[in-house]
């Protein structure tokens, strides 16, 4: 097996009240773990190009073998397993503030106040599950979207500088439906700003 699930770098009731520990629990090592696996069993059909870094195929995705059904699994897969590894890292129980971001999203979006807000209403319009992003596109300006399902930045050439898990695996035990409960409250464990 080629990819296995990265350790925490926190406990998993490290980031409570904000995010509980059951859900920590179950989202690292049943969800995350979920799409490892499968990321595994597709690209062991596919010796070729299984030593290749996942954000070069991601980037490239049709130019790979994949026949159409594995490059759909292979993009929810791989992407799960980004999205998440990523996500991990950019929490913590203390803030350890990127004070070269914050300058950045200040110049950008006006202010730390309506970077947040674009942010929570593109986590709040994304029907069903995905993710919203503050990525750095290729020209190294900011920008908030959102993406379906595991869709990663890296699909369009962006590197995701910022991002939310807004599944309701995320949230569920303990905001239920609430989601821009939990986003608010996210804020709190999101280190970097
Ligand atoms: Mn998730």
């Amino acid at each position: 097996m080629k990819y296995s699930l990265p350790e925490l770098p926190y406990k998993y009731d490290s980031l409570a009240p904000y995010i509980d520990e059951m859900t920590m629990r179950i989202h690292h090592t049943k969800h995350h773990q979920a799409y490892i696996n499968n990321l595994n069993t597709v690209l062991e059909k596919y010796p070729r190009i299984a030593d290749k870094k996942l954000e070069d195929l991601m980037m490239n995705l049709d130019s790979q073998p994949f026949d159409q059904k594995d490059k759909t699994v292979f993009r929810n897969n791989a992407g799960g397993h980004l999205n998440h590894s990523f996500f991990w890292t950019i929490m913590a129980p203390e803030k350890e503030i990127d004070r070269k971001l914050l300058e950045k999203i200040k110049k950008e979006f006006g202010s730390e106040d309506e970077f947040k807000k674009q942010f929570t209403a593109s986590a709040m319009g994304r029907f069903g599950s995905g993710w919203a992003w503050l990525v750095e596109t290729p020209d190294n300006k900011l920008q908030v979207y959102s993406t379906p399902n595991q869709d990663s930045p890296i699909l369009k050439g962006d590197t995701p500088i910022i991002g939310i898990d807004v599944w309701e695996h995320a949230y569920y035990l303990k905001y239920q439906n609430k989601r821009l409960e939990y986003i608010e409250n996210w804020f709190n464990v999101l280190k970097l700003i």
